[in-house]
């Protein structure tokens, strides 16, 4: 269970307590002289003021692949690891130096691969000037290793998180979850990849090893000396693809598995690669029951959609492009491959599992109150408070959530709902049946302005205790869109 006394205490002592609830935005300190610390203007749909910019050569960097993270000590159940957080320069711009935050000196961190069955634990050491802490996004953990937004890793000190594993093979990811600091954290680097993987998926055949490839996608605004401006979303005009501006990356004409992630603080990418089939295979909690064949796929903050392609037919035709829309933010260059492709897409994969009978039906509303300045972020019509468990969840029970957004014009928010803990299925939108980026497991779900989708989950959880749920716009938690239910046995 939490231990409530530590992370109020901690609450009272690094981010003003609990007094001054709900914390907004204003108290993210600037990290740098030139970053912009305040939001004031990041809710207006028309704030472009300050929307200075920096100028680069597109595709010359080459996109790297985050280094696979290496146990510190293994033991016949558990590896180990250790990983500072710390701040570090990194080329996110040709030949220009951001300063950034990052695990392990890392703009994008190192990525973390489990195997299923097999115990991670994470020893972490806070090496910044203020609190932070982890939370593993989409993971099946305890509610002492979730990374609860008030139970903070103080500047200095150490905090391991131990992460069983025990759920389906799929990409999460891990990042910062710092009540009122998780939007600057992220944004300025502490993110990274966790891959669960296990036998059943191996035997599939997909492409794997160097042909398996985790790309987060983001984007930034920078100044024109390289430094991130913490400004309007809308201004956030460079995509970063690995953490490099634009890149370009080498693919053989052959098969490759994308395990592609949406780290951006606010939007929802419209990927194509100009009408070349992407065979969708997995979502946020891991493998469809089969793939599906589409031209473009649509990721929101916080979501994972993993596609397979097929260069082959595309050598000696020049670069191919990744589109967001009509924007090009990655080239693909296509050599010969050497060596036969042995890989290849089944036409089946991971049934879901069957839907139980619901016996709980909840509302869960989001919305903004912008008659405030700053605004508040509320659910239910109230701002996210530590204090107040918002709902109780019976431990087994299966629920159905209408999850709705009441933001109307002239501030039409949208909004996509995370939930921690576990993975839902969409059983459908106020505007028909699910899309097809609601398929599979899902724990983040877009939700447009006016819009509703339900979703219905098993609690089926060994823990305990307090989980948040909240928006995965991390402007919007900050602000207060968060909530918290309690597992109660
Ligand atoms: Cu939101």
């Amino acid at each position: 269970m939490l231990n409530r006394r530590h992370f109020v205490t901690l609450g009272a002592t690094v981010l003003g307590g609990a007094a001054v609830l709900p914390f907004t935005g204003d108290l993210l300190p600037p990290l740098t002289p030139t970053a912009n610390g305040h939001h004031a203007g990041h809710m207006g749909s028309a704030a472009l003021a300050d929307a200075t910019t920096v100028t680069f050569a597109p595709f010359t960097q080459r996109m790297p692949v985050p280094a696979t993270l290496t146990p510190s000590q293994t033991t016949a159940d558990t590896d180990i690891y250790t990983l500072p957080i710390r701040t570090a320069e990194a080329e996110l711009i040709p030949g220009l130096r951001t300063p950034v935050l990052t695990y392990g000196g890392q703009f994008v961190g190192p990525t973390i691969r489990a195997e299923k069955g097999r115990r991670t634990q994470v020893t972490f050491t806070n090496e910044l000037d203020r609190p932070t802490n982890v939370h593993l996004h989409g993971g099946h953990v305890s509610p002492e290793n979730d990374g609860h937004p008030m139970d903070l890793i103080a500047p200095g000190q150490t905090r391991a998180y131990a992460y069983p594993n025990a759920q389906r093979a799929s990409t999460l990811w891990y990042h910062d979850h710092t009540h009122g600091l998780e939007a600057d954290h992220i944004y300025r680097g502490l993110h990274g990849f966790y891959l669960i993987e296990d036998k059943a998926e191996r035997r599939f055949n997909l492409p794997e090893g160097a042909y398996d490839v985790p790309i987060m996608l983001r984007n930034a605004q920078f100044d024109e000396n390289g430094a991130l401006v913490f400004g309007h979303p809308d201004n956030r005009t460079t995509t970063l693809v690995n953490g490099k501006a634009q890149p370009y990356l080498p693919v053989a004409a052959r098969r490759y598995r994308f395990r592609l992630l949406n780290s951006a603080l606010k939007h929802v990418y419209q990927l194509n690669i100009g009408g070349v089939p992407l065979t969708k295979i997995a979502s946020d909690g891991g493998l469809l029951p089969a793939p599906v064949e589409q031209t473009e796929v649509v990721v929101s903050s916080g979501e994972r959609v993993e596609i397979v392609v097929d260069f082959a037919p595309h050598v000696g035709h020049g670069p191919l492009y990744l589109y967001d829309g009509e924007n090009p933010i990655l080239r693909f260059d296509v050599s010969p491959a050497d060596g036969r492709d042995r890989s290849g897409v089944p036409d089946v994969l991971v049934p879901l599992p069957a839907l139980a009978a619901a016996t709980v039906e909840r509302t869960v509303v989001m919305s903004m109150d912008m008659s405030l300045r700053p605004p508040i972020g509320l659910i239910n019509g109230r701002p996210f408070d530590p204090n107040r468990v918002d709902i109780q969840v019976m431990q087994g029970a299966t629920e159905i959530w209408n999850i709705v957004n009441a933001d109307v014009s002239p501030f039409p928010f949208d909004h996509p709902f995370h939930t921690h803990l576990l993975q839902f299925q969409v059983l459908g939108r106020d505007t028909g049946p699910s899309l097809p980026e609601d398929a599979g497991l899902k724990d983040t779900v877009y939700v447009p302005p006016l819009g509703s989708v339900r979703i219905q989950m098993t609690f089926d959880t060994p823990y305990l205790g307090r989980y948040m749920y909240h928006c995965h716009f991390p402007e919007h938690s900050a602000l207060g869109m968060m909530a918290q239910m309690e597992i109660i046995p």
